[in-house]
């Protein structure tokens, strides 16, 4: 039985990222401890959600929590790791979940006391129950746990098919809110969970299944009818939106009666276009931009991470969009199987010739949990295992037709080249003066992201020729290399003199621990 006080208190936290990343100045979290601090506040618990891009983190006010819960993603891993171990040594109980400690587990619980694998709706409200009486965890569905010198990981639970029982996020859990961006107010909504393709590198299918489930349209109406005000802008976090054209037509059109102020924006596949009906629905429902992922221009590349998209579908679905006059966010990756130079170049260039109005080049990342790592892990491929470096802007893997060094500097480009003051005069002197402004602010993050990666740059650069042998990095970001590689030595320690510099200048260069040092 745990003493607690007549209102005991939960503190959710959603760890900062390591680094920048395009989104960095939209500061929107992630929904899973939003619903969680709801469920919470019903059981009558003080709950307190910390996102920590938005607020600093202090520890005397965390001394006041009963439970703290923390969510991580791959990258902020080792930084949830780090608060967990500063929060154990307070006395208070640490409780972790999210798609990295899902396929995870054991790593996690070497900083927390209780991981929750998938889902964790039913899950947590149950293990609560047990943890007050001091019960029986054994019960409990998808929970991790130490059992004296023995790791317990109980079964997965079925996931939740009625999604209308999950409470509506109470936002104002967040102090002072969601931090509004350029006057707006991005609200986050998902009507829907799974997706029923299974791309090799993504990591949503095995948290939240191949079936798709639905809210029904009522409850995502009822919901949507808290934010209808012109200064919001909602963010369906859907993974696929218009995966069930007949359910996404049924919603556009309730959204459409509803005569909704807000503009929306969500993530869609191409094929989207193959249905002109439901994309000029999405239009005469507010559909401000849809974020695509086209990963590549290349047939082979799409094939070989069992996309399910070809080309052809790219081009078409940036006509039909165009035509509705929805803006495109298109994603591309590098490092796939048959990406080289020439491919590079050549997605580059499309990117910059079709009417694409926002871009990200991102790096083919082996997450966890997927088949991509599971793969690259078992070819020896994969060459960096600090996680921070996990976040699409780090080339952590050896490509087949491009060195590590090449990968990096192959995003590098991709973003120089789109967002290069020649494209910005074009999109200039068509008056799309959001892109421009986008494009500032993109050109900005990239100088940025460029000194702070001085170094992790240099290490590309020195490593290239002997690349052939295993690096890891670990959370205290120690490079270990073999003794062999005394110059390697040598520049390194001059780079991380002038890191101690640079450190100081732009805070830190390589996430919350410190430099890099070799040992
Ligand atoms: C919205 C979103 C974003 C937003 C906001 C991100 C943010 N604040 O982190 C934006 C667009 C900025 C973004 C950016 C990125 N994202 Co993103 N994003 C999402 C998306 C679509 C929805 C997140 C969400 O709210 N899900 C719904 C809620 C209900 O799920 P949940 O938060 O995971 O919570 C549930 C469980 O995980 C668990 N749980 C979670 N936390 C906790 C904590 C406790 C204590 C407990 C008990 C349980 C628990 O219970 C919850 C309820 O069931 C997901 C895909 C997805 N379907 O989840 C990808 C996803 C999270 N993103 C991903 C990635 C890789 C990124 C980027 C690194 C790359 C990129 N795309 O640019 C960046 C980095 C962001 C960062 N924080 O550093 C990956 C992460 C995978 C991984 N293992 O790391 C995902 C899963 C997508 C994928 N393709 O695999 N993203
Ligand atoms: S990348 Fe998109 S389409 Fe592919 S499995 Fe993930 S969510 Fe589905």
């Amino acid at each position: 039985m745990v003493n607690l006080s007549s209102r005991p208190k939960i503190i959710f936290i959603e760890p900062k990222s390591p680094n920048l990343h395009i989104y960095s100045k939209f500061v929107i979290p992630r929904l899973g401890i939003l619903i969680l601090g709801t469920i919470m506040k019903q059981l009558d618990w003080d709950v307190q959600v910390i996102i920590e891009e938005k607020e600093e983190l202090d520890f005397e006010h965390i001394r006041s929590a009963d439970m703290v819960g923390i969510s991580t993603i791959t990258s902020t891993a080792p930084r949830a790791y780090t608060i967990a171990d500063q929060v154990r040594a307070l006395g208070i109980p640490v409780i972790m979940g999210g798609p990295h400690v899902s396929y995870l587990p054991e790593e996690a619980l070497e900083h927390a006391d209780f991981v929750f694998r998938g889902e964790a709706e039913k899950a947590l409200p149950a293990f609560i129950e047990q943890w007050i009486t001091g019960g029986d965890f054994s019960t409990i569905p998808n929970l991790s746990y130490q059992n004296g010198a023995e790791i317990v990981h109980n079964p997965l639970r079925e996931l939740n098919n009625d999604l209308d029982s999950i409470p509506y996020p109470d936002l104002s859990l967040i102090q002072n809110g969601i931090k509004r961006t350029f006057g707006y107010q991005i609200v986050p909504v998902q009507t829907s969970r799974g997706c029923p393709f299974n791309c090799e590198f993504c990591s949503v299918t095995g948290m939240f299944g191949k079936k798709l489930r639905y809210r029904s349209t009522e409850n995502i109406i009822r919901e949507l009818r808290l934010y209808n005000d012109k200064k919001n802008a909602i963010f369906f976090y859907d993974d696929n939106f218009t995966a069930n054209r007949r359910r996404a037509k049924e919603l556009l059109a309730a959204m459409i009666d509803e005569k909704f102020k807000f503009s929306w924006s969500t993530q869609v596949r191409a094929d989207v276009a193959k249905d002109p009906e439901l994309v000029g629905l999405m239009r005469e429902a507010g559909c401000e931009t849809v974020y695509i992922g086209f990963e590549s221009i290349d047939q082979k590349n799409l094939e070989s991470v069992k996309k399910n998209q070809s080309v052809e579908e790219i081009k078409s679905a940036i006509k039909t969009l165009n035509k509705n006059r929805i803006k495109i966010h298109g994603m591309f990756v590098f490092g796939f199987e048959n990406d080289n130079q020439s491919i590079i170049k050549e997605t580059i260039r499309f990117a910059n010739r079709s009417n694409i109005r926002t871009v990200q080049f991102m790096i083919l990342t082996p997450l966890p949990g997927t088949e991509t790592f599971r793969k690259l892990k078992e070819e020896g491929r994969i060459k960096f295992f600090d996680w921070t470096l996990y976040d699409a802007h780090h080339a952590v893997f050896e490509s087949k037709h491009l060195t590590i060094d090449e990968l990096q500097r192959a995003q590098i480009k991709g973003h120089q080249s789109f967002y290069s003051i020649r494209q910005l005069l074009k999109r200039a002197l068509r008056f799309e003066w959001y892109q421009v402004l986008i494009g500032i602010y993109a050109r900005h993050i990239n100088r940025i992201w460029k000194k702070k990666n001085k170094i992790w740059l240099k290490v590309l650069e020195l490593l290239k020729p002997n690349f052939n042998f295993q690096i890891s990095i670990d959370f205290r970001h120690v490079i270990q290399l073999p003794k062999k590689f005394q110059n390697f030595k040598k520049d390194f320690a001059k780079l991380n003199q002038k890191n101690y510099r640079m450190d100081r200048k732009y805070g830190n260069l390589k996430g919350s621990n410190g430099t890099l040092s070799l040992r």
